[in-house]
């Protein structure tokens, strides 16, 4: 039996089948999330590919064109959203207070129904533009080294500012709920019969689950990562939540090449970069180890001094 069947996922325990040599060892293609090892700093020094299907250079970084395909417009397909003039007034925060330049992102549980059809909405349209697939693609890619080592959170909080940014293309008061998994032990139940079918490069994926097959990391999981006081101790505890989570969830989401087809994907990993705010509050100083190439959140520009301060990046967490 597999360390990656689900139930011992997240165990200290160092498989040597999982410690091979160099791009062999991170998530080949269609892998399960494995565990962390911060033990082995990354090795980071790559070119990632040019892929003429990625047609913006802010959202994709170096996997943009340079002829890039235009975007085609995509009629909303939902009926249940409706969107008239009057639903484009600015977002309630715009009131003179200090979150108004911010996207604030809140608990899927805290969404009026009316936000929950823009995200999904949004989530639909930017799907329909073939913009998520290449933006799912990324994830697929080892080269980037974004899981099992330091780069890990710095990255994915990167990854989701990048998909926010898309959703708010099409929405602008659309911005990435958080799941707060460890406390609701149960899974947002307005995404249940949501399950789009995403085109990736390997062809059209249409997201699948296997919710509950495996037990849910719960708060007192979330306590013991947030009590470690050095950032890789954290981290490394945290991914492993984080997996955890992954694996709960199953079908796309149990594999890095297909999890961020699943909308809950992004609300996860809203989750985990709270919690990692959560605790860089309590830890001022404490940063990913990461320098040289390694500190670039490529294929995007920021480096990891840049991933620090979610107030600058233009988000914050209620
Ligand atoms: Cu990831």
């Amino acid at each position: 039996m597999s360390k990656h069947d689900g139930h011992d996922h997240g165990s200290a325990g160092h498989d040597p089948d999982d410690r091979g040599h160099g791009s062999d060892r991170p998530h080949r293609h269609g892998a399960p999330y494995y565990d962390p090892d911060y033990e082995r700093p990354p090795d980071h020094a790559h070119e990632p590919p040019e892929n003429p299907r990625y047609p913006d250079s802010r959202i994709y970084g170096t996997y943009a064109s340079k002829k890039p395909p235009r975007y085609v417009p995509h009629p909303i397909e939902d009926t249940c959203f409706k969107p008239r003039k009057e639903d484009y007034k600015p977002p309630v925060t715009c009131d003179g207070g200090p979150n108004d330049d911010l996207c604030v992102r809140k608990d899927h549980r805290a969404l009026t129904a009316n936000e929950q059809s823009r995200f999904l909405n949004a989530f639909s349209q930017i799907n329909a533009m073939n913009a998520l697939g290449p933006l799912v693609d990324i994830h697929s890619n080892a080269v980037h080294q974004m899981h099992g080592n330091p780069r890990f959170l710095p990255w994915h909080r990167i990854y989701l500012l990048r998909m926010e940014e898309l959703l708010m293309a099409v929405d602008p008061t659309v911005c990435i709920p958080y799941w707060k998994s460890s406390e609701e032990q149960a899974f947002p139940s307005w995404l249940i019969g949501f399950t789009p079918t995403v085109n990736l490069m390997n062809g059209p994926h249409t997201v699948t689950r296997n919710i509950g097959a495996s037990l849910l990391p719960n708060a007192a999981a979330v306590a013991a990562a947030m009590a470690n006081a050095s950032f890789n101790a954290f981290a490394s505890a945290l991914e492993g939540v984080h997996n955890s989570g992954h694996v709960w969830v199953g079908g796309s989401m149990g594999s890095i090449p297909t999890a961020p087809a699943d909308p809950v994907f992004w609300m996860h990993h809203a989750e985990i970069d709270r919690i990692w705010a959560q605790w860089q509050t309590a830890n001022p100083g404490q940063n990913p180890p990461l320098a040289g190439a390694a500190a670039i959140m490529d294929p995007w520009s920021e480096t990891e001094t840049e991933t620090r301060d979610i107030l600058a990046l233009g988000f914050t967490y209620v």
